[in-house]
């Protein structure tokens, strides 16, 4: 654990050399680099480190609301919050020789969140890094015994890429998908991959629980793996809306893909006492050419 900035991150290391950073402001991954030292995430050279303002960038969590929509702040507050270092599970490294390095944060509602969102919710974060460098996200959210209540979440995933133009996921053919750029109507996946030549801006519902993302120029693959996430949102906002950003470099559009594991289309509904997990894996596969996967 070290201060960065007046806010403790926790550094996470592999045998390999893999590296992870987690910030305890949003509880968000702010790095992951593999055992060449590559930063895997994007983070916007213009990104401002202001808590509780979340830092645009690597990967804030998305809850009680993923969107724009009612009258929480847009994403919910839980990536504007400081969260804390769960004492029952301190961090574990993998010179504890345990399989994996790992941290747990916890959130609970301050007297603030709880005017704006009036919800008993206890959330538990674990983040691991794997002895072969894999990223893993574990999110836990319980109803503590209060009424019932409903969110929408998302892990807002920003992926460094090379140039956006060379690449494509795999794995969202032939399915629905949400346009958020045309009041969320919906529409069918037609491509046999998807790639970018504009803004997009998508939910793909009911999605397969694994997909990758292509670069071609980088010869890397980016495994995704989620469970309790039934969408993937995917969010380049290309270069006339990334200039309306001030903490979004203007040529910055071209090296980031947001592919977020999600419950987005259809809240997520807990009963007193009820726990939801949601899980996201990430992995780097170096593809030495980049049809198969
Ligand atoms: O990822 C989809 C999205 O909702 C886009 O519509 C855009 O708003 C993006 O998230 C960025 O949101 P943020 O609050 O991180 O600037």
């Amino acid at each position: 654990v070290r201060d960065w900035n007046g806010v403790e991150q926790v550094v996470l290391r592999s045998p390999r050399g893999d590296y992870a950073r987690v910030s305890l402001h949003g509880g968000q991954v702010v790095s992951w680099r593999n055992d060449r030292g590559e930063e895997l995430l994007f983070t916007s050279s213009k990104a401002v480190f202001k808590p509780p303002k979340a830092m645009r960038g690597g990967i804030p969590i998305c809850f009680p609301q993923f969107g724009n929509c009612g009258t929480l702040e847009r994403h919910g507050f839980a990536r504007n919050r400081i969260w804390a270092l769960d004492e029952e599970h301190p961090p574990l490294n993998h010179n504890d020789n345990s399989s994996k390095a790992s941290v747990d944060l916890i959130l609970k509602p301050s007297e603030d969140d709880l005017k704006c969102w009036p919800h008993c919710f206890e959330f538990l974060l674990r983040v691991s890094l794997s002895k072969n460098g894999g990223l893993s996200l574990v999110s836990r959210v319980r109803n503590v015994n209060g009424k019932p209540f409903s969110f929408s979440f998302a892990y807002h995933t920003y992926l460094s890429v090379s140039d956006i133009s060379e690449v494509r996921i795999e794995g969202l053919e032939t399915l629905d998908y949400l346009d958020n750029l045309i009041q969320r109507k919906r529409f069918t996946e037609q491509g046999d991959a998807i790639t970018f030549e504009s803004e997009v801006d998508r939910v793909y519902v009911s999605s397969p629980n694994v997909i990758a993302v292509l670069d071609h120029e980088k010869k890397r693959t980016v495994v995704i793996r989620k469970e309790g996430l039934p969408d993937i949102v995917v969010w380049n906002p290309w270069e006339k809306k990334s200039k309306t950003m001030v903490d979004f470099g203007d040529e910055e559009y071209k090296q980031m893909l947001c592919v977020d594991a999600a419950a987005a289309e259809r809240p997520i509904t807990l009963k007193p006492g009820e726990e939801w997990t949601g899980k996201l894996e990430l992995s780097e596969v170096p593809s030495t050419n980049c049809s198969g996967h």
